[in-house]
C-alpha cells in the first residue's frame, strides 16, 4: 500500500491532521492501535482553544462544537473559601469552548468515515523504517499479516506511548522531564455542574477542579497520592473530599450521583526535541506531555498539527520545504510557552507533600496578587485563552 502521508496514531492529532489534509487533496493513512470504540471511550480533555475550534472548521467538523459547545469567557479560582474570577474578554479577543475531546475524535472519525478516509485499526508491532531516507516505510500487522505502508513523509502522531519518539535515535533527541508527586482523580457524573464556570480550587488538603461536558455532565477532579488507586476511593469519600476542598457556599451547592467514570492520570511535564527526524514528523503527545491544570495537552497537539499541515501543503503545493524544515522549530517555541503555563498553574495550585509552610504562605501570595493585580490577571488570561499560533 502506499499514501503520501502515513499517520501513526487515530487520536485527536492524527485524526486532525488526516482530515485537513484531505481538504487539500493530500492523501494519508491512519494507523491506529486500539478499536475505533476503544479511542472514543477514553474521557480527557473539556477545553478547546480558538486555534483548535479554527482548525476543526477548516477540516469541515466545526459544526456540532459550535452547536453544543459551551462558550466560556472566564474562570475561577478558589482558596480556601475565598473565589475571584479571570475574565477572559476583558484580558484578551477570546472565550474558551468547554467540549469534551472524545466528541472532537468522534466529530473527526465522523468526517473521515464520511469522505472515505482510510483508517486501519487495531495494528501491532508498528515499525518506521527508513525514516532518514526518501523513502521512509510504516510496517505494521493487521488481522495477523504483516503490511508495508510506503510514503513520503510520517506523522508520529502515537502519543506518549507510542513509536514514533523512540524512533529517532537517542543520540539524536534530548527528553526534558519533570514528573509531579502527586496525580489527578477524576469522575465524571450525570450531574448539573456546581457553577456554569469552571472553578481551579487551591486548598490546604489538595488540589480540586469543577468542571463540566454539558448542564447534565459534570466533570470534577481532585489532586491525590501516586499509590493512589479509583478502586481506593468509593463515590461518597470522593464527593466528600471534593467538597472539603471547593468554598463552603459551592460545597453547598454541589450535587452529587453515581461515577460513570472515575480515572487516575498521573502529572508529568514532558518535552524531546527535536520533534522530526527526516521524514518522520511527531505531533502532539507523541512529542510533549503537560499536566491537565493548564487545559493545554489537546490545544498544544493542535497547533502542532496547524504547522505540520502548512508544511506538508507547502511542500505539495508549492515545492517549499521551508515549513517542514522549521516545524520543530515553530512547534517547540510554542510547545515550551505552553509547557511553561501548566508549570507554572500547577505548581499555584497544588500541594506539594515536601511543601513547607513558607512555600504555602507563598502560593497563597501569589493568588492573591493574581487577585489583585490586573496585569497578572491578563497574562493568565492570555496563556489560558491560547498563545497565538
Ligand atoms: P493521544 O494519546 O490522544 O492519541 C494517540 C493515539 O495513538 C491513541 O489513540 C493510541 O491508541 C494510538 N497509538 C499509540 N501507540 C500506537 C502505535 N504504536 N501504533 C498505532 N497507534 C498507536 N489534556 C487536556 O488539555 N486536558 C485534560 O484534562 C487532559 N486529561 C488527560 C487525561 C489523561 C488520562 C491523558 C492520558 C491525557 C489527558 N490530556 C488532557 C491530554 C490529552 O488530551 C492529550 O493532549 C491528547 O489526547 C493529545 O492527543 P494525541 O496527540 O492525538 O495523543
Ligand atoms: C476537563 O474538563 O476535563 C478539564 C478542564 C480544564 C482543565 C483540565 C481538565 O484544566
Amino acid at each position: 500500500m502506499r499514501t503520501q502521508v502515513a499517520i501513526i496514531g487515530g487520536g485527536p492529532s492524527g485524526l486532525l491532521l488526516s482530515q485537513l489534509l484531505h481538504t487539500r487533496g493530500i492523501d494519508s493513512v491512519v494507523l491506529e492501535r486500539q478499536t475505533k470504540a476503544y479511542v472514543l471511550q477514553r474521557i480527557r480533555a473539556g477545553v478547546l482553544e480558538q486555534g483548535l475550534l479554527d482548525l476543526m472548521t477548516e477540516a469541515g467538523v466545526g459544526e456540532r462544537v459550535y452547536r453544543e459547545g459551551f462558550a466560556h469567557d472566564g474562570t475561577l479560582l478558589s482558596y480556601g473559601d475565598e473565589m475571584f474570577r479571570i475574565d477572559f474578554t476583558e484580558h484578551t479577543d477570546k472565550p474558551v469552548m468547554v467540549y469534551g475531546q472524545t466528541e472532537v475524535t468522534r466529530d473527526l472519525y465522523k468526517a473521515r468515515e464520511a469522505t472515505d478516509g482510510r483508517l486501519v485499526f487495531q495494528v501491532s508491532d508498528v515499525e518506521i523504517v527508513g525514516a532518514d531516507t526518501d523513502s521512509p516505510e510504516v510496517q505494521y500487522t493487521v488481522d495477523g499479516a504483516r503490511q508495508t505502508l510506503a510514503c513520503d513523509y510520517v506523522a508520529g502522531c502515537d502519543g506518549f506511548h507510542g513509536v514514533s519518539r523512540k524512533t529517532i535515535p537517542e543520540t539524536l533527541r534530548k527528553d526534558y522531564e519533570k514528573v509531579y508527586p502527586f496525580g489527578w482523580l477524576g469522575v465524571l457524573s450525570r450531574t448539573p455542574p456546581v457553577h456554569h464556570e469552571l472553578i481551579y480550587a487551591n486548598s490546604e488538603r489538595g488540589f480540586a477542579l469543577c468542571s463540566m461536558r454539558n448542564e447534565a455532565l459534570s466533570r470534577y477532579y481532585i489532586q491525590c497520592r501516586l499509590d493512589d488507586r479509583p478502586e481506593d476511593w468509593s463515590d461518597q469519600a470522593f464527593w466528600d473530599e471534593l467538597r472539603r476542598r471547593i468554598p463552603g457556599e459551592q460545597a453547598a451547592r454541589l450535587v452529587t450521583g453515581p461515577s460513570i467514570e472515575k480515572s487516575i492520570a498521573p502529572l508529568r511535564s514532558f518535552v524531546t526535541e527535536p520533534m522530526r527526524w527526516g521524514r518522520l514528523f511527531l505531533c502532539g503527545d507523541a512529542a510533549h506531555i503537560v499536566p491537565p491544570t493548564g487545559a493545554k495537552g489537546l490545544n498544544t497537539a493542535a497547533s502542532d498539527v496547524h504547522y505540520l499541515y502548512t508544511g506538508l501543503r507547502q511542500i505539495y503545493e508549492e515545492s517549499d520545504a521551508e515549513g517542514l524544515d522549521r516545524y520543530s522549530e515553530r512547534a517547540l517555541a510554542r510547545v515550551w510557552k505552553t509547557e511553561r503555563f501548566s508549570w507554572w498553574f500547577s505548581t499555584l495550585m497544588h500541594r506539594f507533600p515536601d511543601q513547607t509552610e513558607f512555600e504555602y504562605k507563598i502560593q497563597l501570595a501569589e493568588i492573591e496578587f493574581l487577585r489583585t493585580n490586573k496585569a497578572a490577571q491578563a497574562a493568565m488570561a492570555q496563556n489560558y485563552v491560547g498563545l497565538p499560533y
